[in-house]
């Protein structure tokens, strides 16, 4: 789990006759950072740059970026009939609390209507709603949570 990678970026097709309206300069400056970032700099063994422009003989590469994931807040909602007990019990189990953080936030929930678990990426935070509302509704509790984009 963690990262998405998105396709190539930083790419010029070409130099000058295709009318893009970018100056010379920020085409030097581009070529500049694309040849000077260690992760481009992989070279066939030949010692060239893969992405060789035939065309116009100036070395381009491409960049595959990375991109941190979304992440998620599973929130848990107060009731008037889940235990006390059993929300400390599912903080600490499926949220990796401990006893009296599970407590400090069973507390807050119940006074406040509504709290964060934690926050996760979409997966995770989807497995941990799962269980938690598996949980309660084998015990026959009401107990809700959610989950809400950060
Ligand atoms: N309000 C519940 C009670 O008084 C306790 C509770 C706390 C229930 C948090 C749900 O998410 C909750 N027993």
């Amino acid at each position: 789990m963690g990262f998405c990678t998105s396709g190539p970026d930083g790419i010029y097709s070409g130099f000058g006759t295709h009318g893009h309206g970018r100056g010379l300069a920020d085409f030097l400056t581009r070529t500049r950072r694309i040849e000077t970032s260690q992760e481009t700099m992989k070279r066939d063994d030949d010692g060239r740059n893969g992405d060789d422009d035939l065309e116009h003989g100036i070395a381009l590469k491409s960049r595959t970026k990375t991109k941190k994931p979304s992440m998620y807040k599973v929130l848990m909602l107060n009731d008037d009939y889940t235990p006390m007990e059993f929300v400390v019990h599912v903080l600490e189990s499926f949220f990796s609390k401990s006893h009296e953080e599970a407590t400090r936030i069973m507390l807050h929930v119940h006074q406040k209507g509504v709290g964060v678990c934690g926050v996760y990426t979409y997966e995770v935070a989807e497995t941990k709603v799962n269980q938690t509302m598996d949980l309660a509704q084998q015990h026959q509790h009401p107990l809700q949570c959610t989950i809400e984009k950060e």
